[in-house]
C-alpha cells in the first residue's frame, strides 16, 4: 500500500500594507477550503503569510514595528484559521512574524508552525539564515531589514509527524543552504516545507537579476535530489508595496523533478499527491548510512572559509 500525502502549496499574492489581519486570514481560509475540496491532507502557506513583508521598509517606532508581529498564535485574528483547519481535518504550515517573551525579555523571530489535523501546534521553527542588513539603505529601491527586525532562531532544525509523514520546516533564505536539507534529512524528514518572499531584483547585485528564478529552482531541486526528500516551496508573489516578488511556488519530488508549479503571481493553490515511498527509493540509491563520510566532512567544516 503506497504512502501518499496530498499536499497543497497555497501561494499568496501581494498583501497591501493597509490590509487587515482578518482580511488576510479570510484569504488563507478560502485557500484551506479549496485545498480540502481537492483532497489535501496538508496545506503549505508562505513566509510571513499574514501581513505584507514589512522588512522591505524602514520602521523606527517600536510600537509600529511590534504591530507587524503576532503576539500570540492563535490570537483573536487568527483563531478562525485554526478552527477551520480542525473542522476540515486539514494540517497546515504557516510562516509568521513572532513576538515572544522569553525569560521576561522581548524577542522577535521569523517563525513557522506546523498545525496538525486537530488544529493544534505540533511543531515550531525559527528562521536561522537571515538575509539582508541592519542599517537603513535609503538609496536602494527597497530595504531588506530581516537582520534588523529578527533574531536568529533558537530552535533546532527538526521534524514532526503530521498526516503520517515526517515533516521538516525551514523558511525562505534557509532554502539556499545545503545544510538545511541535509540536517532535516538526517533528522528523518520525508517532506520539507517552506515559504518565501523573494524580490525579482537584487538592488546591490543587478547583474544577478536574471538568475533569481533559476536560483530559486536550483536550490530547492538540488536539496530534494541530494537528500531524496520531497520539497514544497511556497511564494508570496507579485507586486507588494512596490516590491515585485517571484512566484514559482513548486512541489519537487525526491528525484529533483518539479511535479507542480504555480503559473500566476496571485493567490493560487497547486496540489500534488506525494508518494513517500519515493523517499525510501532515492535514499536507497545514496545509502547515507553506508556511504556518507562524516568523519572527513567534520575536519573540513571546522575550517574558516
Ligand atoms: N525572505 C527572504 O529570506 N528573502 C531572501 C531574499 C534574498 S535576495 C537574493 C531570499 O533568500 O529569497
Amino acid at each position: 500500500m503506497p504512502r501518499i500525502i496530498t499536499v497543497g502549496a497555497a501561494q499568496s499574492g501581494p498583501i497591501a500594507r493597509t490590509e487587515s489581519r482578518r482580511d488576510v486570514v479570510a484569504r488563507r481560509i478560502e485557500q484551506l477550503r479549496q485545498a480540502h475540496r481537492q483532497g489535501c491532507d496538508l496545506v503549505v502557506f508562505t513566509e510571513v503569510a499574514l501581513t505584507a513583508f514589512f522588512p522591505h521598509w524602514w520602521i523606527e517606532d517600536e510600537a509600529e514595528l511590534d504591530a507587524w508581529f503576532e503576539h500570540q498564535l492563535p490570537g483573536p485574528d487568527t483563531q478562525s484559521l485554526f478552527d477551520e483547519a480542525r473542522r476540515l481535518g486539514v494540517s497546515f504550515y504557516l510562516g509568521y512574524a513572532e513576538l515572544a517573551y522569553e525569560h521576561g525579555q522581548k524577542h522577535r523571530y521569523n517563525s513557522s508552525v506546523l498545525i496538525d489535523s486537530q488544529g493544534q501546534i505540533a511543531g515550531k521553527y525559527r528562521k536561522l539564515h537571515l538575509p539582508g542588513h541592519v542599517e537603513h539603505r535609503p538609496h536602494n529601491p527597497f530595504q531588506n531589514l530581516e537582520q534588523r527586525y529578527f533574531e536568529i532562531g533558537n530552535l533546532p532544525l527538526s521534524t514532526t509527524n503530521v498526516c503520517g509523514a515526517q515533516v521538516g520546516m525551514c523558511i525562505c533564505n534557509d532554502r539556499r543552504w545545503p545544510e538545511t536539507y541535509r540536517v532535516l534529512t538526517l533528522a528523518g524528514a520525508e517532506l520539507i516545507v517552506l515559504g518565501y518572499n523573494t524580490p525579482d531584483q537584487i538592488p546591490e547585485h543587478p547583474a544577478m537579476n536574471h538568475l533569481v528564478d533559476f536560483h530559486n529552482r536550483l536550490s530547492m531541486q538540488a536539496g530534494a535530489y541530494q537528500n531524496g526528500v520531497w520539497v514544497v516551496g511556497v511564494a508570496k508573489a507579485g507586486v507588494e508595496e512596490g516590491v515585485s516578488q517571484i512566484g514559482q511556488s513548486m512541489i519537487i519530488a525526491p528525484s529533483g523533478e518539479v511535479v507542480a508549479m504555480s503559473s500566476t503571481r496571485e493567490d493560487e493553490l497547486i496540489v500534488y499527491r506525494c508518494d513517500l515511498d519515493m523517499v525510501t527509493y532515492y535514499r536507497s540509491l545514496f545509502n547515507f548510512a553506508k556511504n556518507r563520510r562524516p568523519e572527513f566532512y567534520e575536519s573540513l567544516t571546522n575550517r574558516p572559509s
